[in-house]
């Protein structure tokens, strides 16, 4: 006779808040006991020496995501949440896209199906908005918030993708209306194009002239443009994958004046540069995605950004594209201007492990912070708290155990995504997710999947929670 279907035993646990030595008590999927000595469970871990986190939420990832280039993502929604879960996340949340014409209804009954059968951990889904017509505004994305898709992606740039500032006003009036989140990818696309016209002109069309086309100024103005249209119609934004200081400064000037802006900002941002986009032949390719990585002086900023508050969140934005083969990065071939390279980088599996060598373990931030970061702030902005994202009775049994002195180096071999590189090979970092957690159930342990594709469920987001 056991009281408990697990026991984590002797761990340290750390939420955004709290840092202390205790056992937990997991029966059917959640969290029902924390305490001392706590009696048997059917199953039972002795976390003596590790770290208990909450599972990681993932809240900026795309998975097997239809792209309107003739690309094809690399991993879908087994493989996508199969790394996810190695890299110690527990929840992600990936995007259903409408495309131009399409309605908003139909692009998130594609997705599900798309899903179907395949997740290893519990997903939501974002929108994204592409074409907001009468009757998405005044019916479909009424009745998606309230069928539990709280949050939605716009675009200041890619055609396919874009809103003028009129459609960006009407979505964001929406937003305030039905309480929902909008986040905003914000460059400007015109400053965009016309740089674009004037590199390739000159012949300028190798991997690392993406940096150029996409500069930080355009990002400025797309960032402060955005948080205007917000302060006009007076309702929450949040920037997403903010790549340094000049964004950053808009963000931070609003937020001190009060303005309910949140941030994100990814890996890429604090290991890249654009000078990785300036590697011999077509590597640098590997490393395009937007807005590109700055440079040092930024990624010193972005830290500052992490430790101050400036951002809420740390997501991967893991846009998983081959290197080799014909969906890829060279779908058209070596000599291929940038523009064609299909934007985006892997990273699901990599984002805590980097975040908390480099940031937990050289001092950057704090164990709580970077529990803030990886999972309790996503899960308060996206309507998942305290279902997901902490470790508290009645939440869900989604746990990660650290071993915070186990040295890895990071290559592509060890990963379980499905993309042919990682752009962090070689890179020694210290601390491993040894045993992840999801609901109860444990999806990897020894470095093995325990879990089968499918046993993931979809989540229906709440009501977005100002995180404090
Ligand atoms: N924006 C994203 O959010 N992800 C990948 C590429 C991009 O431009
Ligand atoms: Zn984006
Ligand atoms: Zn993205």
């Amino acid at each position: 006779m056991t009281d408990f279907d697990l026991v984590i035993r002797n761990g340290r646990i750390a939420t955004a808040s709290d840092d202390f030595t205790a056992d937990i008590g997991i029966s059917g999927g959640r969290i029902v006991t924390l305490g001392q000595h706590l009696r048997a469970g059917a199953d039972e871990i002795d976390a003596t020496g590790k770290l208990i986190l909450p599972g990681g939420i993932d809240a900026h990832c795309h998975f097997d995501q239809p792209m309107s280039d003739g690309s094809e993502m690399a991993d879908d929604f087994a493989s996508g949440t199969r790394s996810a879960a190695f890299g110690g996340t527990t929840t992600v949340i990936p995007f259903a896209c409408q495309q131009k014409g399409q309605s908003l209804r139909a692009a998130v009954d594609d997705y599900h199906a798309r899903a179907a059968g395949k997740p290893v951990i519990d997903y939501a889904f974002h929108l994204i908005v592409t074409d907001p017509t009468e009757q998405v505004l005044g019916q479909e994305l009424p009745a998606l918030i309230r069928d539990g898709y709280t949050s939605f992606k716009i675009y200041t740039t890619y055609d396919d993708l874009k809103l003028h500032d009129r459609q960006i006003l009407d979505v964001l009036a929406l937003a305030r209306r039905e309480g929902a989140m909008t986040m905003v990818h914000a460059e400007n696309s015109d400053a965009i194009a016309w740089l674009t016209e004037k590199l390739e002109l000159a012949g300028k069309t190798a991997p690392k002239y993406h940096a150029d086309a996409r500069p930080a100024i355009a990002e400025r103005e797309a960032t402060h443009r955005a948080i205007s249209l917000a302060e006009i119609v007076d309702v929450p934004l949040l920037v997403v994958h903010v790549s340094g200081q000049e964004a950053m400064e808009q963000i931070a000037a609003a937020q001190t004046k009060g303005l309910s802006i949140y941030a994100e900002t990814c890996p890429q941002y604090l290991f890249l540069t654009a000078a990785n986009l300036d590697l011999d032949g077509f590597e640098g390719a590997k490393h395009i995605c937007s807005p590109p990585p700055r440079d040092a002086a930024n990624q010193e900023h972005v830290w500052r950004g992490l430790k101050n508050g400036t951002f809420q969140i740390f997501s991967s934005d893991h846009a998983p594209f081959r290197y080799d083969g014909p969906k890829g990065k060279k779908a058209h071939g070596t000599d291929a201007s940038f523009v064609h390279v299909p934007n985006g980088i892997p990273g699901v599996e990599t984002r805590m492990p980097l975040l908390f060598s480099e940031g937990v373990g050289k001092g950057r931030i704090s164990l709580n912070r970077f529990v803030e970061l990886t999972a309790t702030n996503a899960a308060k902005l996206y309507g998942l708290y305290p279902r997901k994202g902490t470790i508290a009775i009645g939440s869900d049994a989604d746990i990660v155990i650290w071993d915070p002195s186990r040295e890895v180096t990071i290559t592509n071999d060890i990963l379980h995504h499905n993309v042919d590189y990682t752009p962090y090979e070689g890179r020694k970092i210290t601390g491993w997710p040894e045993t992840v957690i999801s609901r109860g159930d444990i999806v990897v342990r020894d470095a093995q999947l325990q879990s089968q594709p499918g046993r993931g469920v979809f989540l229906e987001c709440g009501m977005p929670g100002i995180p404090r």
